[in-house]
């Protein structure tokens, strides 16, 4: 039986690798094929990583099974985070499973329905901060001077830990590192986690080669892009509104390293690769995780990328965040329960 990705990944997770982890069998997310955008990705052979079939719905699972198995095995009673919502989910998650208390400080009215739900079900302390989540990250690393208490947002480096195995997944299932790598990009953990991740497999010679790293900001939310803070960062992609990063020297040394780039979208790029992923390719994504699509569409515009392996990360699932996608699709037919009515409005 799989037994999540501490276990598969111990040989690179030494520091993690306890008796008692802390696991929802997160990770061994799937990896497919895109068969239907080949026109407007420039002819690549392009995958998706699908995170959104974690646990909990988001890549961010990877690097909790981590952050909380160091907790729990210091002695760590309870655990904290600012979050955009998908941390708040999986944070909640885990520490219900083990046994920790979860406080979580979310930006008020700009968490998705369904994380919000999530943090609510797994019984964590949920406080609505009326700032944005640069301020909530503040906030909780005061807090964490103030009282004992572990902070899990990817400053924890735990987190990039774990998360650096999305970046073995995808080499395994390739039996090579792919030429470049989208993703969006918001706090910056997880870019810095897969240049880990890709690094280290190629230390081993377990890879030959490493990907360009192309990392994807929304439009209003594009601090790294534009090389300065972003104070009222705003995007539909709320996953990422995010104006501060705090990984940000990190980030741009695996853009740097990789001889990558990052670039931005704007809403409505993103808004239009969200639905192409779905009804193109039956691949339900949230909005952020969009943003990788997004960004390989505007990049493919003027490179070619004809012959190259490349990967989009799909972050987070799609039902996260029904309302975006009611708004976007709200095309409902109704009719009376009978049959004249019904070819009616199928014809
Ligand atoms: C779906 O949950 O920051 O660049 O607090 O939820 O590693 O921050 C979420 C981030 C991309 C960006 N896609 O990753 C949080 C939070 C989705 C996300 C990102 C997030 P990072």
């Amino acid at each position: 039986m799989y037994k999540g990705l501490i276990e598969r990944y111990k040989d690179y997770l030494k520091d993690i690798y306890f008796q008692n982890i802390i696991t929802l069998n997160e990770g061994n997310t799937p990896f497919i094929r895109s068969s239907n955008l080949k026109d407007i990705t420039g002819n690549c052979n392009l995958y998706f990583k699908y995170e959104g079939a974690n646990p909990t719905g988001s890549f961010k699972d990877r690097g909790m099974t981590a952050a909380i198995t160091k907790a729990v095995n210091d002695g760590s009673k309870s655990v904290i985070c600012a979050s955009t919502g998908n941390t708040s989910a999986s944070a909640a998650a885990y520490a219900a499973r083990a046994g920790l208390r979860c406080i979580v400080l979310i930006p008020e009215g700009k968490v998705a329905m369904g994380k919000l739900a999530q943090a609510l079900v797994y019984g964590a302390d949920i406080i609505q901060v009326k700032g944005n989540f640069d301020e909530a990250l503040n906030l909780v690393k005061e807090a964490a001077e103030r009282f004992p208490v572990t902070i899990v947002n990817s400053i924890n480096p735990y987190r990039l830990e774990g998360q650096k195995t999305g970046a073995f997944e995808i080499c395994d299932d390739l039996g090579k590192a792919p030429d470049y790598q989208f993703m969006p990009v918001g706090n910056a953990g997880n870019i810095t986690a897969y240049w880990k991740g890709y690094k280290e497999y190629w230390e081993n010679k377990v890879i030959d080669s490493l990907p360009k790293m192309m990392g994807v900001q929304a439009a209003g939310a594009a601090p790294i892009v534009e090389g300065r803070v972003i104070k009222n960062p705003e995007t539909i992609a709320t996953a990422i509104r995010i104006g501060n990063p705090a990984s940000w020297d990190k980030a741009n040394a695996a853009l740097k390293e990789s001889q990558g780039a990052i670039d931005k979208v704007t809403d409505d790029e993103i808004l239009e690769a969200y639905r192409l992923l779905s009804s193109k390719e039956g691949i339900f994504a949230e909005p952020a995780s969009c943003a990788s699509l997004a960004g390989l569409i505007k990049y493919a515009k003027n490179h070619d990328l004809s012959g190259k392996t490349v990967v989009c990360i799909l972050t987070g699932n799609g039902l996260k965040d029904p309302d975006t996608a009611m708004d976007v699709e709200m095309d409902l037919k109704y009719i009376s329960p009978n049959i004249d009515d019904l070819m009616n409005v199928l014809s």
